[in-house]
C-alpha cells in the first residue's frame, strides 16, 4: 500500500499503538533481524516473483521500496526532533522503485542495506527524548504522507510517525511472507 493511501484511524490510539516506545523499538529490531535472515534465504525465483499487493512488486522491489521508505523517514525522524511541525513532502514511490532498477540489484547488498538502515532508525528512535516524541504538533502533513493517516485538523506526534513507519514496514513484509502474523 502507498504511504499516501492508508486508512484513516484518527490519531492512532488503537490497540496496535498501545505498546510503550521501548517495546516498539525492541519489536522493530527483532522483526528486522529475523526478516533479514528469511529474506536472504529466498531463492532466485522467489525474489523475482510478483507478490500480492496493489503495486505488483517483486520481493526485490518491495525491499527496495522499504529502503526508500527508510531514507525518506530518516530525514523526518531527525528533522522532527528540532522543528516544531511535522510538515514533510511525500515521494513518488513507483518512480523511486523504477529509476533505481531494484529488480536488477544484487539481493545480498539490498538486504544488507535494508537491515543496516533499519537498525540505525531503531537507534534513532531509541534515543529520541520522550517529550519530543510525545509533543503534539498542530501543523503536519500526516494526512498525506502517513501509512495510516492523521486528519489535518488533529494534532500529530513524532512517536505516531515512527510507529506508523514500522506498521508500513510490516505491511510490506507480509506481502513477501503472507503466512506470518
Ligand atoms: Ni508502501
Amino acid at each position: 500500500m502507498k504511504e499516501t493511501a492508508g486508512a484513516t484511524d484518527g490519531v492512532g490510539r488503537t490497540v496496535e499503538y498501545d505498546a510503550a516506545m521501548a517495546e516498539v523499538v525492541a519489536d522493530f529490531r527483532r522483526t528486522v533481524e529475523q526478516s533479514a535472515v528469511r529474506l536472504l534465504a529466498l531463492g532466485e525465483s522467489e525474489r523475482n516473483r510478483r507478490a500480492p499487493g496493489d503495486e505488483g512488486w517483486t520481493p526485490k522491489q518491495i525491499v527496495g521500496h522499504l529502503i526508500d521508505s527508510a531514507a525518506n523517514n530518516h530525514r523526518r525522524f531527525v528533522l522532527g526532533q528540532f522543528t516544531s511541525d511535522l510538515v514533510f513532502d511525500g515521494y513518488a514511490q513507483e518512480d523511486w522503485v523504477r529509476v533505481q532498477a531494484y529488480d536488477r540489484a544484487d539481493w545480498n547488498t539490498l538486504v544488507a542495506l535494508w537491515r543496516s538502515y533499519n537498525l540505525h532508525l531503531a537507534h534513532v528512535m531509541a534515543h529520541a527524548p520522550e517529550e519530543v516524541l510525545r509533543g503534539e504538533r498542530a501543523e503536519h502533513t500526516l494526512d498525506r504522507i502517513a501509512f495510516k493517516t492523521v486528519p489535518a485538523d488533529r494534532p500529530a506526534t513524532l512517536e505516531y510517525l515512527m510507529r506508523d513507519y514500522v506498521g508500513h514496514l510490516k505491511h510490506h513484509l507480509r506481502q513477501i511472507f503472507p503466512h506470518e502474523s
